[in-house]
């Protein structure tokens, strides 16, 4: 049976807006419409309850690399006073009670059917509505499609020889069993080194029988610094927020901190290790490459005093050599940067092997493991921490089509496109939550700017009469030009990662995000409102106003 939240199931009605998502992005986006715009709402999740990343993402070590008082919404001041982080960090298990609260103080599972797959969703151009088709039967229309899909999310398992004949048991961390998974005096192997990979490592080594790590790409990781926040530390945060929102969604990366503005170049490396010591000790990723100095993001000499701090650092750490070296990375410090608890350490122990699958690349998996070019492991649990189809991968999976039937998946054949994040030309009334091309930070305040902006579009748009909104296709073209030179000028784009989609097999590297920071983008988003939408084409009753 369809789940539901508490609304009654509706197969075939009609809505004002239909919301796809219930993590941050698709919640706040239900709410705002429903209860702020009065709009007839309704939103699905595929998940059995809201929670998006922190519903399906609970393998063992998952922690935010946001500081917890800093991984929420910002609206509800009332609720900013009334909820109280423990520690630093947030776990899965914490995230999920505090966006369970949410949902709760907003009523928002009554605007929800979870456990329901959204398959279509096809734009009349007769009726100007969109027609949304699900895995459960239901068959609606709405005149506003909006997707909270999450640029995280569409789980990426490499296609390896023999996947299904694995005897064990085998997880993508982003699937993994609510009930948990019992480690102990078990073989554990696990695919992938990344963000996830490393947080897994790190907790999984303390109890399974025996862990090996296949590594292709050894990472740089920083120490995280979690640990329990006192109260007068969180009163302290309380009194504040007004201000350190503020700072927030005026800076680059959102996290908090105010980003340094001292150049590394040129400086020489007992300077640099001085202030990459002070962080170190501090904890924090995005505090160790934006806080420490400005142009580690943008500069190779830079970068690199970053890299060998961090080079010098596995060595001290690592007890063998030969290990140490493997887990050494000489390539550019420009992925997604990782931080975690003990990440290097967890090489010291007895019950855990790396195998440089670079090296000795996979083979197969086999029934009894994994076989690699130098040889087979024998594994009881394998997991995949292989990551994401980032940004476009939920999008392309379903059968979205805009105006002359064009699907989003053909548009976005060699990129995904986007009209300041949030907007397709072609597809009217389709508003994205941190669709391609939008801010690359800390993400609920990006989030929030977004639902805020596109709630005030629809408010707008409902105030002149207008039926549909389209951005024009010369104003996303343009912004496609931003979004690349922005990232031309990083050394983001010398590396590959799921920042470029690069990490998925036969994807073609491309601009995805908005690498100007929050700050920036937020003025762009206002002066398009404040200007009248001069970039959109707007649709009154049959005639169309404002050819692009
Ligand atoms: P999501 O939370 O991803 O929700 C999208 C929802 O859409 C999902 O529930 C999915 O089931 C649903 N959906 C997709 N397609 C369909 C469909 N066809 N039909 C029905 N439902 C569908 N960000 C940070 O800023 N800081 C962090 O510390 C941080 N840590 C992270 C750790 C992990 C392990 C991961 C995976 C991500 C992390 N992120 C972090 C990114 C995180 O995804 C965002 O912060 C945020 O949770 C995204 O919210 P969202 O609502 O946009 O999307
Ligand atoms: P990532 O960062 O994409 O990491 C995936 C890891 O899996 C990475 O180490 C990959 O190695 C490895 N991988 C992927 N495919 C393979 C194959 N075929 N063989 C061997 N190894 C493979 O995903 P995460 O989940 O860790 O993090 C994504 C974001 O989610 C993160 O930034 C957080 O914000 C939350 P590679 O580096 O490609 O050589």
């Amino acid at each position: 049976m369809t789940q539901q939240g508490t609304g009654c199931s509706m197969p075939s009605a009609d809505f004002d807006a239909i919301v796809v998502g219930a993590g941050f992005g698709g919640m706040y986006m239900t709410h705002k419409l429903r209860d702020d715009l009065g709009m007839k709402v309704q939103s699905y999740d595929k998940g059995g309850d809201i929670g998006g990343t922190w519903y399906a993402n609970r393998y063992p070590g998952i922690l935010s690399d946001t500081e917890s008082f800093f991984y929420s919404y910002s609206f509800d001041k009332e609720l900013l006073q009334e909820w109280t982080w423990k520690n630093r960090y947030v776990n899965q298990r914490e995230i999920l009670e505090y966006l369970s609260h949410f949902a709760d103080r907003y009523d928002i599972r009554k605007s929800y059917q979870f456990d329901t797959k959204v398959t279509s969703a096809i734009f009349n151009e007769d009726t100007n509505r969109w027609h949304i088709t699900t895995d459960r039967g239901d068959n609606v229309t709405a005149q506003h499609f909006i997707t909270g899909l999450g640029l995280l999310s569409a789980t990426n398992v490499p296609n390896f020889k023999g996947r299904e004949t694995f005897q064990g048991q085998q997880f993508h961390t982003a699937n993994w069993p609510h009930e948990g998974v019992d480690f102990s005096g078990k073989r554990v192997g696990v695919i992938g080194t990344g963000s996830t990979g490393t947080q897994f490592i790190t907790e999984a080594a303390k109890t399974a029988g025996h862990l090996t790590v296949f590594q292709r790409s050894p990472q740089y990781t920083v120490p995280i610094g979690n640990g329990p926040i006192s109260e007068e530390f969180s009163n302290d945060i309380k009194a504040n927020y007004d201000a350190s929102w503020k700072q927030i969604k005026n800076s680059n990366v959102a996290f908090g901190f105010v980003e340094s503005t001292v150049p590394a170049a040129g400086l020489p490396v007992e300077e640099t290790d001085k202030v990459f010591e002070a962080a170190w000790q501090k904890g924090g990723v995005f505090r160790f490459m934006f806080e420490t100095f400005c142009d580690i993001a943008v500069d190779p000499g830079a970068n690199e005093a970053a890299c060998a701090f961090i080079r010098k650092k596995i060595d001290e750490i690592v007890d063998d050599p030969a290990v140490a070296e493997k887990l050494k990375p000489y390539d550019l410090y420009a992925k997604r940067p990782l931080c975690d608890s003990g990440y290097y350490a967890t090489f010291n122990r007895d019950n855990v092997t790396l195998a440089d699958v670079k090296a000795h690349p996979i083979v197969e998996i086999t029934p009894k493991g994994v076989l690699t070019e130098d040889g087979e492991y024998e594994l009881d649990i394998l997991v995949y921490a292989t990551g994401f189809d980032s940004v476009d991968g939920n999008y392309v999976k379903m059968d979205i089509r805009g105006r002359d039937g064009l699907q989003i998946k053909d548009k976005w054949k060699k990129a995904p496109t986007s009209y300041i994040g949030v907007a397709n030309a072609g597809f009217p009334n389709m508003h994205m939550i941190l669709g391609p091309n939008g801010p690359f930070t800390n993400l609920p305040p990006s989030i929030e700017t977004q639902v805020e902006w596109i709630a005030d579009l629809i408010r707008s748009m409902r105030d002149k009469g207008q039926i549909t909104a389209e951005p024009k296709l010369s104003a996303e073209q343009n912004w496609t030009k931003t979004c690349q030179e922005i990232s031309d000028a990083t050394l983001f784009s010398k590396a590959d990662s799921w920042i470029f989609g690069t990490n998925i097999p036969g994807k073609e590297s491309a601009v995805q995000f908005y690498l100007a920071g929050l700050g920036n983008y937020r003025k762009v988003l206002n002066e398009e409102a404040n200007k009248g939408y001069q970039n959109y084409m707007f649709q009154y009753a049959d005639e169309l106003s404002n050819q692009g």
